[in-house]
């Protein structure tokens, strides 16, 4: 039972790794700009929360997941899907409630699920999904397959039962799964401190859980955090709490404007100020892994790639209205 504030080490993570993660980030970035706009021009049924500005919690993480580890999300779950290996032109297209999307349109942006890259689903419902990730994990234990679990979730679950009836099995089964807390301050327009008693951290470490706290801005730290906890559950320590310090930069969802009521634009700044993809950016030239000209080709080569993923799902076809009642389960 541990806590600690982890750092990056730069020797244990390549050039090569570290340009991916930028990479993902920006993807991220720019695939939430576009669903952004597909909002306001009313292209997009619905609403859409956008990870903005956490990029570096999600890529942080999958990057030290195998392909057939699992993982469960959010309604902000955009972000863990693209980092897992989702392809940004089907998200599009189950965004859109296309034939093509990921449900095949049924699902929309806040029930996206990839069996194919180990994610189970993201959950409207706040903490829904932490079932889910300690069930896969207990399957994966018994069935020896050695796969790792992670539930992303926000701080707002910290009040859902659920968390604290999985957190004790978990640990009681010693089951290979990983509780990432997302803490980006607000639940919806609450600040976390008028819902949350008591230390985060606690919580987990109540039941005897190992857990520790990163800066959620910092890529390097994040991943240096989620390696550790992932080795040590793989080799059967049991499950790990990681709390990931965070900030949303745009509205809680894409309507979500006028913000001033309950967080200044004054506080929005000092967040951006510390920008995930910035920081990595600016280490990455430091260190001499790479240059500014290099980091803005790959962001105009993922321009082009996102922008030709909006144009097919755009122009993919929806699915047949006699297929209504297909792949619903619930
Ligand atoms: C069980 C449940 N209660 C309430 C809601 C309405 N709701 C949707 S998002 C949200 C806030 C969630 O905050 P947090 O978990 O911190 O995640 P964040 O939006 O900050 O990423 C709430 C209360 C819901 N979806 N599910």
């Amino acid at each position: 039972m541990t806590t600690a504030t982890v750092h990056s080490d730069p020797a244990t993570t390549g050039a090569k790794q570290w340009m991916e993660m930028y990479r993902r980030m920006v993807a991220i970035r720019l695939f939430e700009e576009h669903v952004n706009q597909l909002y306001t021009r009313a292209l997009m049924p619905g609403l859409a929360h956008l990870y903005i500005g956490e990029e570096a919690v999600a890529v942080g993480i999958c990057e030290a997941l195998r392909r057939d580890d699992y993982i469960t999300s959010t309604h902000r779950g955009h972000g863990h899907c693209l980092a897992k290996g989702a392809a940004p032109d089907r998200m599009f297209a189950e965004l859109l409630g296309k034939e093509a999307g990921y449900c095949r349109g049924k699902g929309g942006s806040m029930h996206i699920a990839d069996p194919d890259t180990g994610n189970l689903g993201a959950n409207a419902i706040v903490g829904g999904s932490l079932g889910i990730a300690t069930g896969a994990a207990l399957s994966a234990k018994r069935q020896g397959t050695k796969r790792v679990a992670v539930s992303f979730f926000g701080e707002g679950a910290l009040g859902q039962g659920l968390l604290y009836e999985v957190m004790n099995l978990a640990q009681l089964w010693k089951l290979p799964v990983i509780y990432v807390c997302e803490n980006n301050l607000y639940t919806e327009y609450t600040h976390y401190s008028e819902t949350t008693a008591g230390d985060v951290v606690a919580r987990a470490t109540a039941f005897g859980i190992h857990a520790a706290t990163v800066d959620g801005q910092d890529v390097r730290a994040v991943h240096e955090a989620a390696k550790r906890l992932v080795d040590r559950s793989r080799r059967g320590d049991g499950p790990a709490f990681l709390l990931c310090n965070t900030y949303r930069y745009t509205g809680h969802h894409v309507g979500d404007i006028n913000r001033e009521y309950y967080r200044s634009k004054e506080e929005e700044q000092r967040w951006k100020e510390r920008d995930p993809i910035a920081l990595l950016g600016r280490w990455m030239i430091e260190q001499k892994l790479s240059e500014a000209a290099a980091l803005k080709a790959l962001q105009a080569e993922l321009t082009v790639e996102i922008e030709k993923a909006v144009q097919f799902a755009l122009a993919a076809p929806y699915p047949n209205v006699d297929e209504v009642g297909e792949d619903v389960y619930a």
